[in-house]
């Protein structure tokens, strides 16, 4: 689904703004919402969460629907003899769209986007649209909520009668979102709403690869593949020119929807050093004024995962960075530019070369900043917090595998996006029948991931620190990722027997023979809690952590990256184990580092991105 753009052929009208907003009900809205003008509203701004925008509310604690309005003025002039879309990039997490009244469809997945055709629908002059968006999680959703009111991490005391009575009259008096994962449920418009216009007859998608690269300045071939829609568009009519960043043409191609172009000298995209082309798609349309127009960016680059290497244009890279969330102040996880080049300019900060979107696709303005600037993204669907009883479930692998092709869809032509992460922390090391059912559930997801991404790039699914020996998926991905916290929810406090612990597991993952990289390791830190001894949760013991932990990642070159927990301090559910939040950022939650950071910083600007353990 190519990303909306204004240009000779194209207008793109933002829907962002202030919207009007309620609070409706636990599993239903009223119908005369959808209709007409919506009675005594708040007012919403839009991109963003809704939770933390009104203070007479308490929009964190709400369960259930809400309903979003605006009304939308359409020049007449616009409507004429065009298409129009009504695209958003997210509604979190499952959403009811209405148009004059008319229900336009509905989506589930709050985390990528969805368009409806609205040519025949949108009337020039003032339109009333209404979006109904739920919050709820559970077993059935991605990411994952737990039923029966029982609480993340367990810290319930399951069993007790007294306890389990004051659930069941929670479940009825005051039900609220349970979710089985780590951040806030942030709802409702997180990202941007457009209204875009193209001719009717269209150019539905590009992708573009790299077939082959020679070194820098060197000749490289890349294909591409056109997907037109509307009546009347043929393949005669398409044009391609490739566009280096100076704005010259360097080579074409006429007359097919597919096809290889040769760039005679190749700029490559490397992290670090991006270089981006542009791949300018026509389509002539003799019987319009003007075709159809699109500017595709894309980067010169190869990835392969030979041995226990991870190759970008054929030289081992070494991952350097951290998990990031969407989250800030006010914006919960609403698109926020500045944050988003506020981050940037950390992750650079840092001498750090890469992210993953845990745990869900981010926002795409975050890929096209991370394009132009060569950070490297692992990106990640939201199907997080996952165990056996969905290993199971049939619908819930078809949303799954829906989700893994519309990521893919989304983000495929992106340089900085290396892998895809199929799902972040599923248990799935009980051992017997369910660890095979696990197993059975997540082949055929990286037999998908191989077969929809036109460039090829490696799978694999993050894994929680469980019992390695029972563990038969990770051992199949194209990459080994785990995620581990010896010295943190285990041997507590205790360096010394982390990294003995440590060491027998990569002693494991030495005998499989993939390549390895850490995706998760941290420790929850308060920014301002000190010692000399530096015990949890205090700066010095953080900083003691990484800097242990990653001697130990030293010793074996076939560890291919370390990405810890967390880039900043991000909010979760409240609950006995967080304190305003998960507190394992290296900065924190307002983006100031704490000595962990500086230590980072020095070891990373240490580390090329290229050829550390070569
Ligand atoms: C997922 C991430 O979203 N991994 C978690 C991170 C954390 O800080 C979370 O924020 O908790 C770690 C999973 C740890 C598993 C061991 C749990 C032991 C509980 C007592």
């Amino acid at each position: 689904m190519l990303y909306p753009q204004t240009n000779a052929a194209r207008t793109v009208v933002s829907l962002d703004g202030v919207w009007n907003f309620r609070t409706a009900g636990a599993t239903d809205y009223p119908t005369e919402w959808t209709d007409a003008p919506l009675p005594e509203p708040m007012p919403m701004a839009v991109p963003g969460s809704y939770n933390d925008q009104n203070d007479e509310t308490n929009l964190r604690a709400h369960y259930g629907w809400v309903v979003y309005q605006r009304t939308v003025e359409v020049p007449a002039a616009l409507l004429k003899n065009s298409r129009a879309v009504l695209r958003f990039d997210a509604a979190t997490h499952a959403a009811d769209v209405y148009l004059n009244g008319e229900k336009l469809g509905s989506h589930k997945g709050g985390f990528l986007p969805f368009e409806f055709d609205v040519t025949d629908k949108l009337k020039a002059g003032s339109n009333l649209l209404a979006v109904a968006i739920d919050n709820r999680v559970n077993q059935s959703t991605l990411p994952v909520g737990n039923e029966g009111n029982v609480a993340f991490f367990g810290s319930d005391n399951a069993g007790i009668p007294s306890v389990e009575a004051g659930k069941q009259w929670a479940l009825e008096h005051t039900p609220q979102n349970m979710p089985n994962f780590d951040f806030f449920n942030f709802a409702g418009l997180n990202r941007h709403v457009e209204l875009y216009i193209t001719p009717k007859s269209y150019i539905a998608d590009i992708a573009v690869i790299t077939k082959s690269i020679g070194g820098e300045g060197e000749p490289a071939v890349i294909g591409y593949d056109v997907t037109l829609g509307g009546e009347g568009a043929a393949p005669a009519d398409v044009h391609v020119s490739i566009v280096d960043a100076s704005g010259a043409t360097v080579a074409e191609a006429s007359g097919a929807t597919a096809g290889d172009i040769e760039i005679p000298a190749a700029h490559l995209w490397n992290p670090g050093a991006a270089y981006l082309y542009t791949a300018v798609v026509t389509l002539a349309d003799a019987g319009e004024e003007v075709g159809d127009e699109y500017r595709q960016t894309f980067g010169v680059r190869t990835i392969e995962v030979k041995g226990r290497q991870f190759l970008i244009n054929g030289k081992p890279f070494y991952f350097k960075g951290f998990g990031k969330h969407e989250d800030s102040f006010f914006h919960g996880r609403g698109t926020d530019q500045v944050l988003n080049v506020k981050d940037v300019s950390l992750i650079h900060w840092l001498g750090a070369n890469s992210f993953r979107t845990s745990h869900y696709p981010y926002a795409e303005n975050m890929y096209d900043l991370c394009d132009r600037e060569g950070i490297v993204i692992i990106d990640e669907t939201p199907a997080v917090g996952m165990s056996w009883p969905q290993y199971t479930d049939k619908a819930l692998f078809e949303h799954h595998s829906q989700v893994i092709r519309d990521m893919i869809a989304r983000d495929k032509n992106h340089p900085c996006v290396v892998m895809w992460s199929i799902a972040n922390e599923p248990w799935y090391d009980q051992g017997g029948e369910k660890s095979e059912n696990a197993l059975k559930y997540f082949t055929p997801l990286r037999d998908l991931v191989h077969e929809v991404d036109p460039q090829g790039r490696p799978a694999t699914v993050v894994c929680c620190q469980n019992d390695y020996t029972k563990d038969l998926v990770t051992r199949t991905m194209d990459v080994v990722c785990l995620n581990r916290y010896y010295g943190w929810y285990n041997l507590s406090g205790n360096l010394d027997a982390a990294c003995y612990a440590l060491n027998v597991e990569l002693d494991f993952w030495d005998e499989i023979g993939k390549p390895v990289m850490f995706t998760e390791y941290g420790a929850d830190t308060v920014e301002g809690i000190h010692g000399t001894h530096g015990e949890m949760f205090s700066e010095e013991y953080q900083r003691e952590y990484f800097a242990r932990v990653d001697a130990e990642f030293d010793k074996r070159d076939w560890i291919i990256g370390e990405q810890l927990w967390n880039f900043a301090d991000f909010s979760t559910i409240q609950g006995p184990m967080r304190v305003e939040g998960n507190r394992k950022g290296i900065l924190t939650r307002d983006r100031q580092p704490k000595m962990a950071a500086h230590f980072l910083r020095d070891r990373w600007k240490a580390i090329p991105d290229f050829g550390y353990k070569a």
